[in-house]
């Protein structure tokens, strides 16, 4: 890692292997002088309750050395897939994963009508805590791509609270800067005042009419989940994470739809 100015670590927390190498890697690259992303996944509910407490630890640990670390639930994959196989349900979340690392990479590394450079991510995410990711796409407009980035079935997005937001916005040849500030504004209007927005926004011909945005999202939860006190079970549940404490279906977390 020596020499990277960004490193991406990926890995399925609850069990050994991952779990344990995740904080020790992004240590590594901490004192390289990386800025450090984590992007982990906390398991089913199924998997066992032990799993998800290894988990949570795993997680606690790499939260303290990486400087943003975005939790993506596998859970979500028994709601919006239920009837894939196992492995192409998980390739749907891996797909994700790749998705957020390529949208944070090109943010950076290609030409933009609105510039974002290195130091606008890194001004987000150092030390940014739990990082949460809005994700949307449609090609009926602005307010339809925010609406698919606040209801992605497989990220959260309880943005209020958020410390700091970095915008992109990528649309085809036609798209006007209202269009693109449109979406900025609509996403952020729950967000604070307080709050560090930067965006940015590339036009792509390949894009058509389809406007896609991504948001990483830093701070979420308040300052509770920045401090250091703070237990995995505590985590767990602001994260809305933990075992038998699902929103609203009240049966852990079994419930489908087709
Ligand atoms: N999204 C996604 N999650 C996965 C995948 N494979 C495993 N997981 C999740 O990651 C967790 C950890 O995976 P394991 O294979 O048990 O753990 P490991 O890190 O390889 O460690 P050991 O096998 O115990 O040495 C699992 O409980 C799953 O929830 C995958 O391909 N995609
Ligand atoms: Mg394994």
């Amino acid at each position: 890692v020596s020499g990277a100015d960004l490193v991406f670590i990926a890995s399925g927390l609850g069990g050994g292997s991952g779990t344990g190498i995740c904080p020790i890697v992004a240590e590594e690259a901490k004192a390289a002088g990386a800025l450090v992303v984590g992007i982990v996944t906390t398991p089913f509910h199924v998997e066992r309750r032990q799993r998800m407490a290894r988990a949570l630890e795993g997680l606690e640990s790499l939260r303290r050395v990486a400087d943003a670390v975005l939790v993506l639930d596998n859970n979500r994959l028994l709601h919006y897939v239920p009837n894939l196989p196992l492995d192409e349900a998980f390739s749907i979340m891996d797909q994700l994963v790749a998705e957020i690392v390529k949208g944070i990479v090109e943010t950076i590394t290609l030409p933009s009508l609105i510039n974002l450079d290195f130091a606008d991510v890194r001004a987000i995410m150092a030390n940014g805590g739990v990082t949460m990711m809005l994700y949307g796409e449609s090609d009926r407009g602005p307010e339809e791509v925010v609406h698919e980035a606040l209801n992605h079935p497989l990220l959260d997005v309880d943005i209020s609270g958020a410390t700091g937001v970095l915008i992109h916005v990528t649309g085809g040849q036609y798209m006007t800067l209202e269009a693109a500030s449109q979406v900025v504004d609509l996403l952020t209007a729950k967000v604070s005042e307080d709050a560090n927005v930067i965006w940015g926004a590339r036009q792509d011909a390949g894009f058509g009419d389809t406007i896609k945005v991504m948001a990483i999202i830093t701070g979420v939860g308040g300052t509770d989940l920045r401090t250091g006190r703070l237990t995995p079970d505590i985590l767990g549940d602001a994260l809305r994470i933990t075992r038998g404490k699902s929103d609203n279906t009240g049966n852990m977390g079994f419930q489908r739809f087709d």
